[in-house]
């Protein structure tokens, strides 16, 4: 029973200007609140020391009316927890989602490694993943222009795994040097502290038109990986060469590779704008909803397993992460699958406090000399302790090992634990039972010989910067570089240095003469006026690798996918329950948008509760649209612009688009054309039709079309 009580003893108010006390309705308080108190069983509202509060909505005042008293500990215990409730935002990656799952090993790997969580088919590790953007803020929106992390901790029996990776397989930078300078460049300039997680503004075109070690993640950062439709669709990538060890010792090195079980799929760019405006947690709220109806996402892990005699045949370095290998020459060996299957309980607690390192190893896999990964081998420790303030950052629940840790590190600011004993020491002989190495069971880094001076330079082999970023541009199909083309001229658009746009021009000239020429088109860049860089190497023309393409690559299918129906007054009740159906039993999900939230009344009568009012549900939001209504419901949607814009933006994104007589009229009204994508729904066939079009993703051959991106 909810008991109310009044902030006072004596329930009376003086109102300003001296009046008389009035009294309060019984059972509220001054603020007209309602609150409960503790009724039998129910837990006490405690202080951090355990003390029961009596009172939690009032301070503690010096007579009535009076001030409020220094001596009122459980105010300034509250104020003061909440007052350092933030920690410092991590610097890059703050914004981010994540989740709890397993990994599950597909099969044994122990000819390459001795790692136990690759030991033996069916073997499950627990991990926690954590998917972010880069640029922008942790209160930043979900769908910028922007690589996404995709960082897993594996809590093995032999001790945390961290595979902190991206959706990119390469990167900006050869040498971990040029970080904090990529990283200052990409952020919000420093002077104005604007633009918020965006690429397109001069310091970043000015780093890396300077930079040309870039250019090959350029293309991809421009490409539509960096606009995922969702977090559930994106690949993962170790990025840098690592070593397999196996019990004998032997090592090859690898690549990992996440592949979503979804396939990889994206937005358009004005699709992406559209969404951080709609909903600036729409990843966030996609991935834990995902989770929550069970509909859990799933990776397989790839390895690229590949010995010295192989990297020596490359025509590039395997230690520059601004390489990929291509899977025609080095085949991905599905060894394992990921499930992301339980939301965070506490976001703070779990998402902002895990703490990823790339050091964080275990025995069975090694580094190698990239010197990319040999400076985020520093980085990530460092940071931690200046984010979690301590060196105990690993006792927090989220980053603990779920095998034994025992060693002799003592004391630091927050510790949780209490060890026993008075040796805190090793060698040892005072105590029983004391952690000792391990030579056979511990960590042993590969015994590989280091020879030459000692330097500061690259390597000759780190030198060609323009073949792959040609490779990646020529293996994309002719949507995917319009896409290109299209996010370049968008974001040198943005550029307000001509210096800087023509600079990039003329490293894309060396990349790809018609990539050149379609951005300085839509530049307005005279044709014939672009001057070419100087590169230190000439570039090589690679034979294509079609599986760089995530169109090529699209499985299809409706699984796992988010579509809307548009449903006004009157509508169909047979099409609206059978197209429903349908659109379930291929495993999407379905939103009913109405214009009111409370839903429509279909045609026999019965009432079709909305998951989505129209004002706040436009199509951007979604992977296709169907619109159904009747002649009389329809029509105060034909005048409604939030109706119209649903349609016109369906049709601009590239949806498949499901339309009934009334739907038809809808899209005449706006404006819209006519393609293979869009279909009348009818019955149980035309929608059978309508499915088989949607689950085929973006309709690209309508792009050019009036109304469309070209
Ligand atoms: Fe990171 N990176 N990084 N990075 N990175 C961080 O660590 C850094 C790099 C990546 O969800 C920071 O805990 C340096 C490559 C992910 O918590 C920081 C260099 C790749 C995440 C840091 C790189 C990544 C981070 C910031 C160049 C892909 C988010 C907060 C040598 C392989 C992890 C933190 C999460 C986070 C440093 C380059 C991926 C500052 C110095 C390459 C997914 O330590």
């Amino acid at each position: 029973m909810p008991s109310r009580k009044t902030a006072m003893p004596a329930p009376a108010r003086r109102p300003a200007g001296g009046a008389a006390p009035q009294a309060l309705p019984p059972g509220t308080g001054p603020g007209g609140e309602t609150h409960q108190t503790a009724g039998v069983g129910q837990p006490l509202l405690t202080s951090n020391q355990g003390l029961a509060v009596a009172d939690n909505q009032n301070s503690l005042h010096g007579g009535y009316r009076g001030p409020t008293l220094l001596e009122d500990f459980l105010l300034r215990e509250k104020i003061t927890h909440f007052d350092h409730e933030r920690i410092p935002e991590r610097i890059v990656h703050a914004r981010g989602s994540a989740a709890h799952g397993y990994f599950e090993c597909l099969r044994d790997c122990s000819e390459w490694t001795k790692a136990s969580f690759l030991s033996k088919a069916k073997k499950r590790t627990p991990v926690f993943t954590r998917f972010s953007t880069v640029a922008g803020g942790a209160g930043s929106v979900d769908t910028p222009r922007d690589v996404r992390g995709f960082a897993v901790k594996f809590y093995t029996d032999e001790g945390n795994f961290d595979l902190v990776g991206n959706n990119i397989p390469v990167f900006f930078i050869q040498d971990a040097i040029k970080f904090p300078d990529l990283i200052h460049a990409v952020k919000m300039e420093p002077d104005r502290g604007f633009p918020q997680a965006a690429s397109a503004h001069d310091t970043f075109w000015d780093f890396v038109s300077l930079m040309p070690e870039s250019l090959h993640m350029i293309m991809w950062a421009m490409s539509d990986r960096t606009i995922p439709r969702s977090l559930r669709m994106i690949d993962g990538f170790g990025v840098h060469t690592f070593r397999l060890v196996n019990a004998a010792g032997d090592w090859k090195f690898v690549k990992f590779h996440w592949r979503a079980g979804l396939g990889v799929e994206s937005t358009t760019w004005d699709e992406a704008v559209k969404i951080a405006g709609a909903d600036s947690d729409y990843h966030r709220r996609d991935l834990w909803e995902a989770i929550e109806r069970g509909d859990f996402p799933t990776w397989e892990l790839g390895l690229q397993v590949f010995d010295q005699a192989t990297a020596d045949s490359l025509p590039f370095d395997v230690l520059d992460p601004t390489k990929v290998i291509p899977e025609e020459i080095v085949p991905i060996e599905v060894v394992g699958r990921m499930v992301l299957d339980r939301n965070p309980s506490n976001f703070f607690a779990e998402t902002e406090q895990v703490a990823f390192c790339p050091s964080h190893m275990v025995p069975g896999l090694d580094f190698s000399n990239d010197p990319l990964l040999q400076g985020r081998l520093h980085s990530y420790l460092d940071t931690q302790l200046s984010r979690l303030g301590t060196p105990n950052f690993h006792q927090l629940p989220i980053n603990q090992a779920r095998c034994p840790v025992t060693n002799f590190q003592r004391d630091g600011q927050m510790q949780m634990q209490v060890p026993t004993g008075r040796v805190a020491y090793e060698p040892n002989s005072l105590g029983s039972r004391l952690p000792r190495e391990s030579p056979e069971r511990g960590f042993n880094s590969v015994a590989v010989e280091e020879t030459g001076p000692k330097q500061r330079l690259r390597p000759e082999s780190f030198a060609d910067h323009y073949s792959q970023a040609r490779l990646f541009f020529r293996s994309m199909t002719a949507p995917e570089q319009g896409h290109m083309v299209n996010a370049l001229a968008f974001e040198l658009g943005k550029v307000e240095t001509g210096a800087v746009r023509d600079r990039v021009l003329s490293h894309l000239v060396l990349i790809d003469e018609t990539l050149a020429q379609g951005v300085a088109d839509k530049l307005g860049v005279a044709p014939g006026s672009i001057s070419q860089a100087t590169p230190a190497r000439e570039p090589q023309d690679l034979p294509p690798s079609p599986a760089l393409s995530q169109v090529a690559t699209r499985a299809g299918g409706l699984k796992g996918r988010h579509l809307a129906m548009l449903v006004a007054e009157g509508a169909d009740a047979e099409l609206v329950n059978t197209t429903k159906q349908a659109l379930e039993k291929a495993r999407a999900r379905v939103s009913v948008i109405a214009a009111k939230i409370e839903g429509v009344q279909l045609s026999d009568g019965s009432l079709l509760k909305a998951d989505g009012a129209l004002a706040g549900s436009p199509s951007c939001l979604f992977g296709a649209v169907i619109v159904l209504g009747s002649e009389a419901g329809i029509q105060p949607l034909l005048g409604h612009p939030a109706a119209l814009d649903f349609l016109r933006d369906a049709w601009r994104h590239l949806k498949a688009i499901g339309l009934d007589a009334a739907g038809q009229q809808l899209a005449q009204a706006a404006g819209i054309g006519n393609d293979e994508a869009v279909l009348m729904l009818t019955d149980r066939k035309t929608v059978a039709k309508y499915l088989k079009v949607a689950a085929a993703g973006k309709y690209f051959a309508r792009e050019g079309q009036p109304g469309t991106d070209a």
